[in-house]
C-alpha cells in the first residue's frame, strides 16, 4: 500500500540509471495467491550516469532469494525497493520473489479478474512484480516463460515455445517495464491474419471470455484498419509475427498499449449492434487505433521519465483523432474533439488542478494521465503542423522515427527534429509544454478605406506554482465574409507571437465579418464583442463547419446565460435560427444533430463564473429545460418529419452515415417527447433491435418520467450481460431529476449487481452522479456526501479510480459558500481517513489547494 508520507518528485533531478539492462528472463509459476517469479536480469554499468548505486524498485514482493553471477547475496530491502553492493563489471542478477495476485484490488501490477491473470504496469506497476529498475529509460529485451494450469498463456513478442501447461514468448524489441504484459486464463480467440506492406505476415486475435466471441468482429477490423492507416499515412509497419488484444473486465483505465499484447477493458473493445451504440463503436475503433498507433509512438520510441508523458500520448491521441477524421467525418471529429476538450482540459486548466502539458513535478504518476496531457497534447502537435505545414510536418515526423527510433526521448527531442526538419525556430512554442492554463484571446477591428484590422490581444490567467505567464505562439486560422454571406477572404494562419498584434487585410469593399479560430486553430477562449444577429449570419454562411457549429454553440451559451442570470425568456431569434439550421437538409445530419445541442451545464457556469456571478446549478438545469421545451414547441411541425426521416431501415451499420442518421432522429424524438409525453419514444423502445435505437428511446422516456416499464424491462433482458447492465446503472442517474439523483444513486449503490470493486460499475453509477451537474452540486451536500462516502470506501481497495473520481470536486469553489462549506467538509472527510492513498491524498490536496 502507497503511503501518504512519499515526497515530491521534480523534472530537474533527472539523473541517468546508473545500471542498464541487456536481457531480462522471467519465469512465472502461477498461481492465485502465490505466484513465484524467478528474474535473471543481465546488468551493466551505465558510463552516462555518475551514481554507480545499484537501487531496483519493489513493493509488496516478498523476497525468497537473490544472487549475484550465482553467488547468493542478501539486500537492503524496504517497502520501495533494495540496495545491494554489485561489481563494476556486468553481471547478472538472479531473484525470486512471492506475489499475491488474488489479494491485489488496485489492479496495478498482477492481478486476477474473473479468474484470469492479468497485469497492468504502466506508469509504475511493474515493481509489484519483481524487483526491477523500474523508470522508462531502462529499456531491455525480454524472454517469458509462464507455468501455468491455463489454456492460454501470452506475453509480450513473439511465441518461442509451449507445451502443456507452460509457454514462452521471446520480445526482441528492446522495451522498458511498463510496457510488459502477461496475461493466463481460459480464454478464447478471434482469430485474423494481416500481411505488411514489405510482406509480413502477422496473426491477429482477439482474446475473450468465452461467450464474448461474437462481440470482437468490429475491434478486428478496427485493428486491420489502423493497421493500414499507419502505413499509408505515416509509413509506419507492424514488427513482430503476432498482435494479440485481451479483453478484461477489471480495468482502470480504457486499454494498454503493452508491446505486442495490448490488454482493453472489456467495454472499450468488445462490440455488438445489440449491446453497443454507434458511440460505443466509435470510442472502440479510435481506442483500438490509439492502443495500436503506440507501437511506433510510446514503444519504439519511448519516454525517457514520466513527466515526457505527453510524448507518447498527445502524439498519439493526435494520430487516433487523425485515424477517426479519415474513417468518418472530419468536421464531426473536430467538433466533438472540441467539446470533450472544453468539457475536460478547460476545466481543469481553469480550476485547481491546472498543470502544464509537460509538468515539472508530481507525487504521484497515476494522477496525470490527465485531458491535459492527453488532449491538449494532442493539440499542441495539431499547433505545431498548422505552423509547419503538412509537408514539413511528414518530413519532421519521419526524422523523428528516424532519429530516436529505440530511443526513451524527451519533448526537447521532439522540438528539435522538428526545428532541424524546418529550420523554425521552437523556443517560444516551448512555452505550450511548460505554462499551464488556457490563454484568453480578445479581439479589437478596425475598418477604414477599405482595409480591415483584426487586434488580438493574450492574455493566460494564473494558475496553481504559475502567477505570470509569457505569451505564445497562436496560430490564429481567419476568413473573412462579406455581409452577403460570400467569403472574401479564404482561410489565412496569422501567427500571433506578441501580447499585442494586430493584423491587416487589404482591398474590401465593405467591411467584413470575422469567423476567427477556424477548425479551432489552437486550444485558446476568443473572447470578442459581438451580436446575435452576426452570430445567426455565421451559423448560416460560415464555411468553416467548426465556426458554423460554433456560431449556434455561442448563441445558446448566451441565450441561457440571460435566462439564468437575467431570467430572460428563451429567444426569438435563437429559436428561428436552430430551426433553420434543422431543416437545412443539405447539411450532414450528423453535423446537425451536433448543432442541436446545448453548452453544457458545467460550461454555463464556467462563463457564469468568469463574468461576476455565482453559478447556481439548479437555476442552469431548470434554464436548459424551460429552453429545450421552447425549442420543441418552435419546431413542433419539424420535429415527426425530422424523425421519420432520418430514420434508418438497412442492415444496421455502425458507420458515419448511419450513426449521423440516428444522432438526428433521436434528437428530434428527445425534443419530441416533450410534446408527446414519450409515446413515440415507447414506440421506439418496443421496436428497437440496436442498442442506439433502445437507449435513446428509454433515456427519453427516463426524462419524461415515464421510464419505469421501460426500466425493468431492460434490466430483464439484459441482467446477463455486464456492460449493459453497466448502462442501465448509469442511465438511471443521468437522467433522473436533480432534487432525486442522489437518492437514485444511492439505491443503485444497494442493487445487488452493484459490484463497487469493479471499476466500470464504480463508474457508472458514483460517475454518472459526479457527471451531473445539479444533482451532484445539490445545496444541500447530499451530492458530496455520498460521492465522499463512496471514494472513502473504495480508496483502501483500488486508489487509482478513487484518485481519478475526485476530480469531481475540481469546480467546488466557484459556487456559493453553503455548497463551499458541504463540498470543503466531504473533502476534507476524505483527507482525515486513516492510512489514505498517496493517490487520493495528492488529488484532494491539490484541490482543496
Ligand atoms: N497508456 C494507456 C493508458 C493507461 C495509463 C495508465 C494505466 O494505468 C495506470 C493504464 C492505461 C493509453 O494511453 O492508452
Ligand atoms: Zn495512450
Amino acid at each position: 500500500m502507497k503511503d501518504a508520507s512519499t515526497n515530491t518528485i521534480y523534472l530537474c533531478d533527472y539523473t541517468p540509471p546508473a545500471y542498464l539492462v541487456e536481457k531480462v528472463d522471467l519465469t512465472f509459476h502461477l498461481s492465485p495467491e502465490k505466484t513465484r517469479v524467478i528474474s535473471r536480469i543481465a546488468f551493466k554499468p551505465n558510463p552516462a550516469s555518475q551514481s554507480g548505486d545499484f537501487f531496483l524498485h519493489g513493493e509488496d514482493l516478498t523476497l525468497l532469494r537473490a544472487s549475484i553471477d550465482g553467488q547468493p547475496v542478501t539486500p537492503d530491502v524496504t517497502d520501495q525497493g533494495l540496495t545491494c553492493a554489485v561489481p563494476d563489471a556486468p553481471f547478472v542478477w538472479e531473484a525470486e520473489v512471492h506475489i499475491n495476485p488474488a489479494a491485489n484490488t488496485a489492479l496495478e501490477g498482477l492481478y486476477m479478474s474473473n479468474g484470469m491473470y492479468c497485469t497492468q504496469c504502466e506508469a509504475e506497476g511493474f515493481r509489484k512484480i519483481t524487483y526491477y529498475p523500474d523508470r522508462p529509460d531502462v529499456m531491455a529485451p525480454f524472454t517469458v516463460r509462464i507455468n501455468g494450469p491455463h489454456p492460454v498463456l501470452l506475453s509480450n513478442g513473439n511465441p518461442a515455445g509451449a507445451g502443456d501447461g507452460w509457454a514462452e514468448w521471446h520480445d526482441p524489441w528492446p522495451k522498458p517495464a511498463y510496457l510488459f504484459a502477461l496475461v493466463a486464463g481460459d480464454l478464447v480467440a478471434h482469430p485474423d491474419t494481416f500481411t505488411t506492406r514489405s510482406g509480413r505476415h502477422v496473426d491477429l486475435n482477439i482474446w475473450v471470455r468465452p461467450g464474448d466471441e461474437d462481440k470482437c468482429a468490429f475491434g478486428m477490423e478496427a485493428l486491420k484498419a489502423s493497421m493500414t492507416w499507419d502505413e499509408q499515412v505515416y509509413g509506419r509497419e507492424y514488427d513482430l509475427d503476432v498482435f494479440n488484444i485481451v479483453a478484461v473486465d477489471d480495468f482502470n483505465m480504457g486499454a494498454m498499449e503493452n508491446k505486442g499484447l495490448n490488454v482493453f477493458n472489456s467495454s472499450c473493445v468488445l462490440a455488438s449492434p445489440e449491446t453497443s451504440t454507434d458511440m460505443n463503436f466509435e470510442r472502440i475503433e479510435a481506442i483500438i487505433a490509439h492502443e495500436y498507433f503506440h507501437n511506433w509512438t510510446g514503444n519504439r520510441i519511448t519516454c525517457r521519465d514520466w513527466f515526457q508523458l505527453c510524448l507518447k500520448e498527445g502524439l498519439t491521441v493526435f494520430r487516433d483523432s487523425q485515424f477517426t477524421a479519415d474513417m468518418r467525418s472530419a468536421p464531426v471529429k473536430r467538433i466533438s474533439d472540441v467539446i470533450a476538450l472544453r468539457g475536460r482540459q478547460f476545466r481543469e486548466d481553469n480550476g485547481p488542478l491546472a498543470h502544464p502539458v509537460r509538468p515539472a513535478s508530481f507525487v504521484e504518476i497515476n494522477n496525470f494521465y490527465t485531458a491535459t496531457i492527453y488532449e491538449k497534447g494532442a493539440e499542441l502537435i495539431g499547433m505545431l503542423k498548422r505552423l509547419v505545414g503538412d509537408d514539413a510536418y511528414d518530413r519532421a515526423l519521419d526524422l523523428y522515427f528516424d532519429r530516436h527510433d529505440g530511443d526513451a526521448a524527451t519533448i526537447e527531442d521532439w522540438l528539435t527534429v522538428f526545428q532541424d526538419a524546418t529550420g523554425r525556430d521552437l523556443t517560444q512554442f516551448k512555452r505550450w509544454y511548460e505554462q499551464a492554463g488556457t490563454p484568453r484571446l480578445s479581439v479589437t477591428e478596425e475598418f477604414a478605406d477599405g482595409t480591415y484590422t483584426l487586434t488580438f490581444e493574450q492574455h493566460t490567467p494564473a494558475t496553481p506554482g504559475q502567477p505570470d505567464k509569457g505569451p505564445q505562439v497562436i496560430p490564429i486560422a481567419v476568413g473573412l465574409l462579406n455581409p452577403n454571406g460570400d467569403e472574401v477572404v479564404p482561410t489565412t494562419v496569422l501567427e500571433m507571437t506578441e501580447a499585442k498584434q494586430g493584423f491587416t487585410f487589404d482591398g474590401l469593399t465593405a467591411r467584413p465579418i470575422p469567423s476567427i479560430l477556424r477548425d479551432f486553430s489552437a486550444p485558446v477562449i476568443v473572447q470578442r464583442d459581438t451580436t446575435n444577429a452576426e452570430r445567426a449570419f455565421l451559423l448560416a454562411h460560415d464555411t468553416d463547419p467548426f465556426k458554423k457549429w460554433e456560431a449556434g454553440r455561442d448563441l445558446a451559451r448566451d441565450v441561457l446565460i440571460r435566462m439564468v442570470r437575467d431570467g430572460a425568456a428563451p429567444d426569438d431569434g435563437y429559436l428561428s435560427a436552430m430551426h433553420a439550421m434543422l431543416r437545412d437538409d443539405t447539411a450532414d445530419p450528423a453535423f446537425r444533430a451536433l448543432a442541436l445541442g446545448l453548452p453544457s451545464q458545467d460550461d454555463i457556469a464556467q462563463t457564469l463564473y468568469d463574468t461576476g456571478t455565482t453559478p447556481d446549478p439548479q437555476a442552469i438545469w431548470d434554464a436548459g429545460q424551460t429552453l429545450r421545451q421552447a425549442l420543441a414547441q418552435q419546431m413542433q411541425d419539424t420535429l415527426p418529419r425530422l424523425y421519420a426521416q432520418h430514420q434508418v431501415t438497412d442492415l444496421y451499420r455502425p458507420d458515419a452515415a448511419q450513426s449521423g442518421n440516428r444522432a438526428l432522429a433521436n434528437a428530434a424524438l428527445s425534443l419530441l417527447t416533450r410534446l408527446d409525453g414519450g409515446a413515440q419514444a415507447q414506440r421506439q423502445y418496443d421496436a428497437a433491435d440496436n442498442m442506439t435505437q433502445q437507449l435513446a428511446a428509454w433515456g427519453c422516456l427516463l426524462q419524461a418520467g415515464k421510464g419505469d416499464q421501460a426500466t425493468a424491462a431492460f434490466y430483464d433482458q439484459w441482467r446477463h450481460d455486464r456492460l449493459v447492465i453497466d448502462k442501465w446503472f448509469s442511465l438511471q442517474v443521468v437522467h433522473a431529476d436533480p432534487s432525486q439523483a442522489v437518492e437514485t444513486c444511492a439505491a443503485l449503490t444497494d442493487h445487488p449487481d452493484f459490484n463497487w470493486k469493479n471499476p466500470n460499475r464504480f463508474r457508472a453509477t458514483l460517475g454518472a452522479l459526479a457527471m451531473s451537474p445539479a444533482a451532484f452540486h445539490r445545496a444541500d451536500g447530499a451530492g458530496y456526501a455520498l460521492l465522499a462516502d463512496w471514494l472513502i470506501r473504495l480508496d483502501p481497495l483500488n486508489p487509482q479510480t478513487t484518485a481519478r473520481m475526485c476530480s469531481a470536486f475540481e469546480t467546488w469553489s466557484r459556487h456559493d459558500t453553503t455548497r463551499q462549506a458541504h463540498a470543503r467538509a466531504a473533502l476534507k472527510r476524505i483527507l482525515a481517513t486513516q492510512g489514505l492513498s498517496r493517490d487520493t491524498t495528492e488529488m484532494v490536496g491539490r484541490i482543496l489547494g
